[in-house]
């Protein structure tokens, strides 16, 4: 049976809009409800849902076209399945033999009464009876597509039925509690088709009073007198659908409070989903709303006083590099609750082996941080929490499967922090390379903006300028940072007797929604006890 699609009704006034975009081809199956065409009126862009599912067989416009109210501008030829079980089972409600009772035409010009059954659905695997949980449409009650018509309870859940089709229902032949078979007719829905083609086979509506009759002994009468009577094919109504949705996502949507408006669908042509109304709402629960007035009052930064009342100053603005790490530590601070713990390294071996090797290899240096670079990249495979981001609005953790080290770099113009990409996969010398290459470009200004990107965790040593122990700011959206402190000799006990050992200090910050105590001190451990006996590298 083919359907006609007019343009709807889009509100006082209008007669003429526009097809601004055509969004299906001929020959391509559509879903109800599935958006057709885009039209622009003076008011507002809408999009056309279909109005049954099935295969587009023609499309009369084109982009750009100027259409009128009521247009017929598509036709689909409805969904094959139905008809095929309405003409294949005689014992279906739609099978009443059509010369019993004559069919109700709409109109002179195009409408149908159809019925259209509805069967309880596969409901999974194994499953072959359920309850009628409830019942929750009357006979007479006008349905739009998809509204649900039951609620039915199987071993393992309890699922809506959707209507398949809008119209009226006829007939309802179940009760709550009842038990039905997975394939069995609950209902009959009469349905006005606007159709010019002849329909196959044409499902019988009785006329005034007559008993609607069911192979399953089940009689309702008909009162003719309500819409699906009706002798005028009427154009279907834009109901405020600006946004393409199915009923069902919108009643959803409405239950649990979301605007369907605001809502980012990612099907296509941007149609909604029940997945895309729950992820919006779960963004709109991890929002962070504006403080109200008496906390941003305490929030606000106060006016700062003159100065100049005390004595000479001189403003000068902030260069870029101030500015945004001004910006990102504050990003940082406010969203990443901190937490920073300690632990300290015996590098005296690994002392004489830097010394030998630089007196060996003319010139060649190998620093603590190059080490610190080979070390952490096995850390973070060890311990892949550490390479990974939150996304609070998916409440998901993302795992990197790639180990770029970013390496804070100290620059005239401020802090810098290039990527050494994939540190994992590099060697000592390979590593010592690239950080001094670097860390001279940083300092040169010469640093592309690739080169400052994808950092999965951050390495920051202020040793070098005699600092111990500090609490870096975790360098977001990493979840981990290790600061390294100034080595030291200093007196340790040791086989029952004082030594000098060359102790390095290490800090860790970390984003405490991911990484607890415990993973930390792990994770720093492992780090000491590699830099103090790096064959347990090779251990894994
Ligand atoms: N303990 C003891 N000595 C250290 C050390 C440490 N933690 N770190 C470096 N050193 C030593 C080096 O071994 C080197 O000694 P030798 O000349 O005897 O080999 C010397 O100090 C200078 O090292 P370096 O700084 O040139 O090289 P590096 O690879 O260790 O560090 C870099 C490179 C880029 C990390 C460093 O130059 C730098 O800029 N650090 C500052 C980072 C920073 O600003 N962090 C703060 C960020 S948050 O505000």
């Amino acid at each position: 049976m083919r359907q006609e699609v007019r343009i709807p009704k889009l509100g006082d006034n209008i007669e003429k809009a526009d097809i601004s975009q055509v969004l299906v081809k001929v020959g391509e199956t559509v879903i109800v409800d599935q958006a057709l065409l885009e039209i622009e009126s003076d008011k507002a862009t809408v999009e056309l849902p279909a109005p049954v599912a099935g295969v587009v067989q023609a499309i009369q416009v084109t982009d750009g076209q100027t259409v009128t109210i009521g247009q017929v501008v598509m036709e689909i030829e409805v969904n094959a399945v139905a008809e095929t079980i309405a003409a294949t089972e005689p014992t279906t409600v739609a099978a009443v033999p059509a010369a019993e009772v004559p069919p109700v035409v709409a109109s002179p010009a195009t409408a149908h009464q159809q019925l259209q059954e509805v069967r309880i659905p596969k409901l999974g695997d194994n499953i072959e009876k359920a309850d009628i949980s409830k019942v929750l449409v009357k006979v007479g009650e006008r349905v739009t597509v998809e509204q649900a018509l039951l609620e039915i309870e199987s071993d393992k859940a309890t699922v809506e039925l959707p209507a398949p089709v809008a119209g009226v229902i006829q007939a309802i032949q179940v009760t709550d509690g009842q038990t039905v078979t997975i394939g069995q007719v609950v209902m009959a829905i009469a349905t006005t088709a606007s159709s010019a083609t002849p329909v196959v086979p044409v499902p019988v509506v009785p006329t005034v009073h007559q008993p609607f009759a069911s192979p399953h002994g089940f009689t309702e009468p008909l009162d003719n007198n309500h819409e699906l009577a009706q002798k005028t094919a009427p154009i279907p109504e834009v109901v405020g659908y600006s946004v393409p949705a199915a009923p069902t996502v919108r009643r959803f949507a409405r239950e649990i409070g979301v605007n369907i408006n605001e809502v980012r669908g990612t099907g296509p042509h941007g149609r909604i989903s029940k997945d895309d109304v729950k992820l919006h709402a779960k963004k709109l629960l991890t929002r962070t709303y504006p403080a109200p007035a008496m906390a941003q009052a305490s929030l606000a930064v106060p006016a700062l006083p003159d100065f100049s009342q005390w004595g000479t100053v001189e403003n000068q603005p902030m260069n870029n590099v101030r500015r945004k790490t001004a910006e990102h530590m504050a990003r940082a601070w406010q969203q990443i609750p901190h937490v920073t713990q300690f632990d300290q390294a015996d590098i005296t071996e690994l002392e004489k082996f830097r010394k030998a090797l630089a007196k060996k290899s003319n010139g060649e240096k190998l620093t603590v941080t190059a080490v610190l670079l080979k070390i952490v990249a096995a850390a973070l495979k060890k311990f892949p929490k550490f390479n990974a981001s939150i996304d609070v609005a998916a409440e998901q953790v993302v795992f990197k499967h790639y180990c770029h080290v970013g390496v804070a770099v100290d620059t005239p113009q401020g802090l810098l922090v290039p990527v050494i990409r994939d540190a994992d996969q590099k060697g000592l010398r390979q590593l010592s390379a690239e950080l001094n290459e670097l860390a001279e470009k940083a300092r040169a200004k010469k640093l592309g903006l690739e080169q400052l990107q994808g950092g999965t965790f951050t390495i920051t040593n202020l040793g070098g300028m005699g600092t111990t122990y500090f609490t870096p700011i975790v360098n977001w959206p990493e979840v981990a940072i290790l600061g390294v402190g100034k080595a030291q000799t200093q007196p340790v006990w040791q086989d029952e007797q004082w030594l000098p050992r060359f102790l390095l200090p290490l800090s860790i910050s970390y984003d405490h929604r991911l990484i607890d105590g415990a993973d930390a001190a792990r994770f720093l451990r492992w780090v000491a006890e590699s830099l103090e006996q790096p064959l347990l590298l090779l251990m894994d």
